[in-house]
C-alpha cells in the first residue's frame, strides 16, 4: 500500500496566533519558540521567542521552517501491520487497539519462553521532553525487561567532566559573553549544531574578545575564529597536557588557586613537565609554535572561557580527553572570574524527582542493562553484548532511529531483519528502523502533545503545551506506553495519569512551580549564583577539591587503564598503511541527527552525502571535487562524492551529516563503518574514532 498524508485542515488563514513553545530536539539550546498558529490544525512560521535570554529569539533554520516537517505529506497517520518480508516496507492500516493487542501479545508470548529481559524497550532524545521520552522506562521497570545503559551521546563527555568536577554543570556562557578576554570552542561545530553559543560568543567576539577553536576541519564555527587549531582526531588531551606544561613553565598557574581548589597540583605539574610542546607537537600534528601561542593566550586572557562540546569526545579514549580538557581553568584559576571557567553542561542544575516519570521507585538492578550502542552485536547474538542472559526477540522503539545512527550498521540491519525478533516501532516518519517493524505507530510532533524540557546549556526549565491537533490517528508516546501498560497488567500511578498531570506533579513534588505557573511565566530559570556556578564554594566532591587524579574505578569498567594524572589515552583506531585515512562522521547543519533528512528545505541545502578531502591526499589518489570516491574498512564499504577542502590535517577526512541509507550504493550509511567498541572506561559510543582507506570509485 502507500502510505497516505492525514486528512488536513481547510488551509483558509485568517488570523494567526502567536502561541508558546519549546523546540523539543535533542539540541542543547533548548529553544524558547513562537509558533504562529493559522487553525486548530495547521502552523505557519516558527519564530525564536525573547522570553529566554539565552535562545533570545535565534533559532536555527531547520526549525524555522517546521511547518515543512509536521505537514509533511509522508508523515504516519494510521497504525500499519506488516505483509511482506522484514524490512520491505510492505504494510497495511490496522486499528489502533489491534495493533496494541498484538504488540503486548508478542511481549507477553516471548517473556513467557525466555524471561522478560528478553524483551527491550529501546529509546532515544527524538523528543528531550521528559514525559514523552523516558516514560517508556516505567514501563520497562514494571515489567522488569532488559534495562537501558545509554552510551550514545553523553557518556564519554559526561564521564570525562565529572570524573575532575563532580558534578555536570559550570559556568554560564551568557557572562563569558559579557566578560571573557579569550572564549575556547572546544571539539564542537556549534554553528552547525547549537546556534545559540555562536549567539553570545559572535557578542563577545563584538566587544574584543578572542575566539579560539580546536577541530579536526574547518567548520563554519573554525571559519569565525582567530585561531583554529586544527588537530588530529582523538588528540585533544595531548594538546591539553602540553597546553598546562606551558602554563606551569612560564608562570600562568595560580598557586593560590591549586592549593585552595584542587587535589594534586604537585603531582600534575610535575607530570606535565614531561608533556611538552614538541611531544604534543607529533601526536596532535599541530606546531610548537601553535600549542604555544595558544598556551600564552588562553594563561593571559583574564578571564578565559572554555565551551567543552560532544565532539570531541566521541573517540575511545574521549572521556580522557574531556577531563584533560576541564583541567585547564583549574590550572589558571580562570574559575574565580566572572566569565572565566568552563561549560560543558547544566543537566545537574534540575531539581527534579523523576520517580514518577521512569518508575524509579520499581528498578531492580540485577535486571541486566544493555549497551544501547552495541544493538549490532546484541542482535546479532554477541555473548558478551547480551551480558550473558537470553537473546533480544522483542522490542519497542520510541525517539529514535537505530537502523541510521547506531555503530555498525550492517549487523544492526541484519539483527532488526531477524525473524524471531518482533520490533514495534513508535515514529512519525516512515524511518529505516520502522521499515523493518512488524507494528508502526504513528506518533505525535512536539506541537501536538504537552511536556516539560530541562535544557544543557542554559538554566532554564520549560513547560510546552500542546498547539495543534495532530493529523489522521497520531498518538503521544505517553499514551502507547499507557496502552500497553494497561494491556500488560504493569502498576504504576504514572500509567493512569495524564502527560500534564505528570509534569504537574512531578514539578510540584521537586518543590518547584507547578505546570501551569511554569507555562505562564515561560519556564523556571534555575541558575546557581556565580560563587556556586563556578565552583568557588568547592566542587562536588566531599573535600570541594578538582580532580587532577580522578577515581576512575568509581565509573567500573577499564578504568585501569584510564591515564592516573591527564594524559593522552592511546587506544585510538589508529591509521595504518592498509587504512591511512581517520574519518570524522560530524553533523550536518540542517539535519538534526537522522531527524529534518525528510524535509525539502534541509536536503536541498546538504545536497548529498560528501567526503572532505585535503588537497594533497586529493593529488595523491587523483580524485577531484566531484567524483565519486570509496570508503571503507574491515566493517564495510560505502560511496560519497569527493570534495577537496583545505583547513583539515593530511590524513583527515570528514563526512557531515546521518544520510539516510538509500543515499548509499552499499545500503547502508556512514555507521556501516563505525564501530561500537566501547570507549574507556565505561562506555561510549565513538563516531570520530575510524580509520579508513579511500580510493576513486572504479579505481
Ligand atoms: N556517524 C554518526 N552517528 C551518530 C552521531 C554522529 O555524530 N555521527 N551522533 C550520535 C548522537 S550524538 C545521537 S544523540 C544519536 C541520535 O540519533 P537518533 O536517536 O536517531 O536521533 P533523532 O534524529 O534526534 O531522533 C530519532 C527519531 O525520533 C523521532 N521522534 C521525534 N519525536 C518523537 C516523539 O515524540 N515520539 C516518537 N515516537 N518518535 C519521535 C523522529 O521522528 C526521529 O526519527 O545519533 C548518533 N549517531
Ligand atoms: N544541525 C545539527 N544540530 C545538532 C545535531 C545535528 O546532527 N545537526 N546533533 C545534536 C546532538 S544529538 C548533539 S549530541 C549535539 C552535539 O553538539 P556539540 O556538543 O556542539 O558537538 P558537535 O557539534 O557534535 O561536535 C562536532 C565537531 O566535533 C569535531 N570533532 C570530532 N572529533 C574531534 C576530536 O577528536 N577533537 C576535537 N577537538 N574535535 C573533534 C568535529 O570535527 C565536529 O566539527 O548537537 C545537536 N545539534
Ligand atoms: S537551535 Fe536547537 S533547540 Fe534551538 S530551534 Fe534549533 S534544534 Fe531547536
Ligand atoms: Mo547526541
Amino acid at each position: 500500500m502507500s502510505i497516505t498524508a492525514g486528512e488536513r485542515a481547510p488551509q483558509i488563514a485568517t488570523v494567526a496566533d502567536i502561541v508558546p513553545s519549546v523546540c523539543p530536539h535533542d539540541c542543547t539550546s533548548v529553544c524558547a519558540l513562537e509558533v504562529e498558529r493559522i487553525d486548530a490544525r495547521t502552523i505557519g512560521r516558527v519564530r525564536g521567542s525573547k522570553r529566554n535570554d539565552y535562545t533570545a529569539g535565534v533559532i536555527c533554520e531547520k526549525v524555522s521552517r517546521y511547518a515543512q516537517r509536521i505537514h509533511h505529506p509522508d508523515r504516519l497517520t494510521r497504525p500499519l501491520r506488516r505483509t511482506g518480508a522484514k524490512g520491505s516496507g510492505a504494510f497495511e492500516p490496522i486499528g489502533w487497539s489491534d495493533a496494541l493487542d498484538i504488540v503486548a501479545q508478542a511481549f507477553q508470548d516471548k517473556a513467557k519462553r525466555f524471561g522478560s529481559e528478553t524483551v527491550w524497550p529501546y529509546m532515544y532524545a527524538g523528543t528531550m521532553g521528559l514525559v514523552q521520552r523516558d516514560g517508556i522506562n516505567r514501563l520497562r521497570h514494571a515489567m522488569r525487561y532488559s534495562r537501558w545503559y545509554s552510551t550514545i551521546c553523553v557518556t564519554l563527555a559526561d564521564n570525562g567532566w565529572v570524573a575532575g568536577t563532580g558534578a555536570k554543570r559550570g559556568a554560564d556562557l551568557r557572562e563569558a559573553a559579557e566578560h571573557a578576554e579569550l572564549i575556547v570552542i572546544w571539539g564542537g561545530n556549534p554553528v552547525n549544531t547549537q546556534v545559540n553559543v555562536m549567539t553570545h560568543v559572535m557578542a563577545a567576539k563584538k566587544r574584543g574578545a578572542k575566539l579560539v577553536v580546536v577541530d579536526p576541519y574547518r567548520t563554519g564555527t573554525a571559519e569565525r575564529a582567530d585561531v583554529h587549531l586544527a588537530l588530529r582526531p582523538g588528540t585533544d588531551a595531548a594538546l591539553a597536557c602540553a597546553v598546562m606544561h606551558v602554563l606551569f613553565a612560564e608562570g600562568f598557574a595560580d598557586w593560590d588557586y591549586l592549593r585552595r581548589f584542587t587535589d594534586a597540583p604537585e603531582e600534575l605539574a610535575a607530570h606535565v613537565a614531561d608533556r611538552p610542546p614538541q611531544w604534543a607537537a607529533q601526536i596532535t600534528g599541530l606546531s610548537v609554535d601553535e600549542i604555544v601561542s595558544f598556551a600564552r593566550m588562553y594563561g593571559k586572557a583574564t578571564p578565559s572561557f572554555i565551551r567543552c562540546h560532544h565532539g570531541f569526545s566521541r573517540s575511545r579514549n574521549g572521556a580522557a580527553n574531556m577531563h584533560a580538557v576541564s583541567c585547564l581553568p583549574a590550572v589558571t584559576g580562570a574559575w574565580q572570574r566572572r566569565g572565566g571557567g568552563a561549560l560543558y553542561g547544566h543537566s545537574a542544575l534540575y531539581p527534579l524527582d523523576r520517580t514518577l516519570i521512569e518508575g524509579l521507585d520499581l528498578v531492580d538492578s540485577e535486571i541486566r542493562a544493555l549497551d544501547q550502542s552495541r544493538l549490532g552485536p546484541i542482535l546479532t547474538g554477541d555473548a558478551d553484548a547480551l551480558r550473558g542472559g537470553p537473546a533480544v526477540t522483542a522490542m519497542l522503539v520510541q525517539n529514535t532511529n537505530p537502523a541510521m545512527v547506531c555503530p555498525e550498521l550492517h549487523k544492526v540491519h541484519a539483527g532488526l531483519a531477524r525473524e524471531d525478533l518482533f520490533l514495534c516501532v513508535h515514529e512519525q516518519f516512515m524511518t529505516d528502523t520502522a521499515r523493518f517493524a512488524d507494528i508502526v505507530l504513528p506518533a505525535t510532533m512536539f506541537l501536538e502533545h504537552d511536556d516539560v524540557y530541562i535544557a544543557s546549556g542554559h538554566t532554564t526549565l520549560q513547560v510546552a503545551r500542546k498547539v495543534v491537533e495532530p493529523p489522521g490517528e497520531c498518538r503521544e508516546n505517553h499514551f502507547v506506553i499507557g496502552e500497553l501498560a494497561r494491556r500488560l497488567g504493569a502498576e504504576h500511578d504514572g500509567f493512569g495519569m495524564s502527560a500534564w498531570e505528570i509534569v504537574d506533579q512531578t514539578l510540584v513534588s521537586s518543590g518547584l512551580w507547578d505546570a501551569s505557573t511554569n507555562w505562564s511565566r515561560g519556564g523556571q530559570n534555575c541558575e546557581l549564583p556565580f560563587e556556586r556556578a563556578n565552583f568557588l564554594d568547592g566542587f562536588a566532591w566531599p573535600d570541594g577539591k578538582f580532580r587532577f587524579k580522578p577515581d576512575w574505578s568509581r565509573l567500573g569498567g577499564r578504568w585501569r587503564e584510564m591515564p592516573v594524572l591527564p594524559d593522552h589515552l592511546d587506544v585510538i583506531d589508529r591509521a595504518t598503511p592498509g587504512k591511512p585515512f581517520r574519518l570524522v562522521a560530524a553533523p550536518a547543519r540542517t539535519f538534526l541527527n537522522s531527524t529534518f533528512t525528510e524535509t525539502p528545505g534541509s536536503l536541498q541545502r546538504e545536497k548529498r552525502p560528501t567526503l572532505l578531502i585535503h588537497p594533497d591526499d586529493c593529488a595523491a589518489l587523483e580524485i577531484a571535487t566531484g567524483d565519486r570516491v570509496e570508503l571503507g574498512n574491515e566493517r564495510g564499504c560505502i560511496d560519497a562524492h569527493a570534495e577537496s577542502r583545505s583547513g583539515q590535517q593530511r590524513g583527515v577526512v570528514v563526512l557531515e551529516g546521518l544520510w539516510p541509507n538509500r543515499y548509499f550504493g552499499a545500503g547502508v550509511g556512514v555507521n556501516a563503518l563505525t564501530s561500537a567498541e566501547p570507549g574507556w572506561p565505561n562506555g561510549g559510543a565513538v563516531f570520530h574514532d575510524t580509520a579508513i582507506w579511500v580510493r576513486k570509485a572504479g579505481a
